[in-house]
């Protein structure tokens, strides 16, 4: 009672011996399935490769269509041509072993609400030494970005096993490769089951992992953070993004007196790129998924709450150094009570009002 998904573009190489292996290792141990191979209009041989396979096993062509190919989506629309209750995504390229299946089922029975993977990363998972430096720092680097959204080690696998009632399909939001971190983030899971593989590199085609995708993973990373911490993964990235412009600010003032512009003026000056660099990248980043207004006024605004947040962090300073005791004593604490306080201030205005859109989820 399993449907397998797999993704594929350009793998009509690899189709009929991973057909012949899938059946191979379910009929053994009588588990029936449907293979449902979810195409995106491969300029290869796909179809006929599928329109033959189809004889001789319960497999199906789903193709997409209306959008720019995507594998995520790809999955997805696997997932919803589904008939069976469990479902199994794995890659084309015979990365991902089959004979694992019947392991990671008996896994998905015994708990349906859990979270099956096959991961490379606990004892007994292997993955092919060969892996450049760069690859491995690469998908190292992938994974520790996954980890506080996540209880796994290996979040970044393709072959995985879940209950379809535990997922609201018409929910998912994915973009790029890692469907198995969107399906785990946003489904009902009690828990992540990590089964060992041996992870196979591909012997036939090419891999279509590039630049591109790996861009399209940090954007589908942010919108993670978003729903699953909300409001505080806003907070921190606006902190850091303040942080930059503080370096800017810091960098401009020095080098302008070294142009020797007077000390005041120079401290007038370089608040302005300072300000025009956290807006620009709160408006990409921070607050990307929102909507877009027109620069011009949206800069202004900015500006208005960076002067407002510059005004208290000022005003506390003075107030406390100049009328309590304490606080002239230790000016340092004043200081930066004065930049939490504007921090709050400006995020607040900013969230509120300069990026005011609705955030789409
Ligand atoms: N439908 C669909 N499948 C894709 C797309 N890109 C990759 N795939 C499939 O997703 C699986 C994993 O891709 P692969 O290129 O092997 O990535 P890698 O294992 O990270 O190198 C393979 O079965 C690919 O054919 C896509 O844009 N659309
Ligand atoms: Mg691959």
């Amino acid at each position: 009672m399993l449907s397998i998904v797999v993704p594929t573009f350009k793998e009509a190489g690899n189709l009929e011996r991973l057909a012949e292996r899938i059946d191979s290792c379910l009929s053994a141990v009588e588990i029936s399935y449907e293979l449902i191979i979810a195409d995106d209009n491969s300029p290869d041989e796909t179809p006929e490769v599928c329109d033959r396979l189809t004889k001789q096993y319960p497999l199906r062509l789903v193709l997409g269509e209306g959008r720019p190919r995507d594998l995520s989506l790809s999955v997805i629309d696997g997932i919803r041509a589904a008939k069976h209750p469990t479902i199994l995504v794995m890659d084309a390229d015979l990365s991902h072993p089959p004979e694992k299946i019947p392991e990671m089922l008996a896994q998905v029975t015994a708990n349906p609400t859990a979270f099956v993977l096959g991961s490379r990363y606990v004892p007994g998972g292997t993955f092919d030494r060969q892996w450049s430096i760069w690859r491995f720092l690469n998908s190292h680097v992938a994974t520790m970005l996954a980890r506080p959204l996540v209880k796994c080690r290996d979040p970044m696998s393709g072959f995985f096993m879940f209950s379809k009632d535990r997922v609201d399909v018409a929910r998912l939001r994915p973009m790029g490769y890692k469907i198995g971190l969107e399906i785990m983030v946003r489904g009902e899971f009690s828990e992540v089951v990590e089964v060992p593989i041996s992870f196979a590199d591909r012997e036939i085609g090419a891999s279509k992992m590039n630049l591109d995708q790996q861009i399209k993973y940090l954007r589908h990373l942010r919108r993670l953070y978003l729903y699953r911490f909300g409001g505080f993964a806003e907070f921190i990235h606006f902190g850091a993004v303040g942080a930059s412009g503080f370096v800017i600010d810091v960098s401009c003032y020095y080098l302008l007196q070294w142009f020797g512009v007077p000390h005041q003026v120079a401290r007038g000056i370089s608040f302005w790129p300072a300000v025009s660099w956290n807006w620009a990248i709160n408006r990409r980043m921070t607050f990307g998924e929102r909507e877009r207004r027109p620069r011009g006024k949206q800069w202004a605004e900015f500006v208005i709450a960076s002067l407002i947040g510059f005004s208290l962090n000022w005003g506390i300073y003075v107030f406390l150094t100049t009328y309590i005791e304490f606080f002239d004593q230790w000016r340092l604490i004043a200081f930066v009570l004065g930049i939490g306080v504007a921090s709050i201030s400006n995020f607040t205005l900013s969230t509120f009002f300069v990026f005011s859109e609705k955030r789409a989820r």
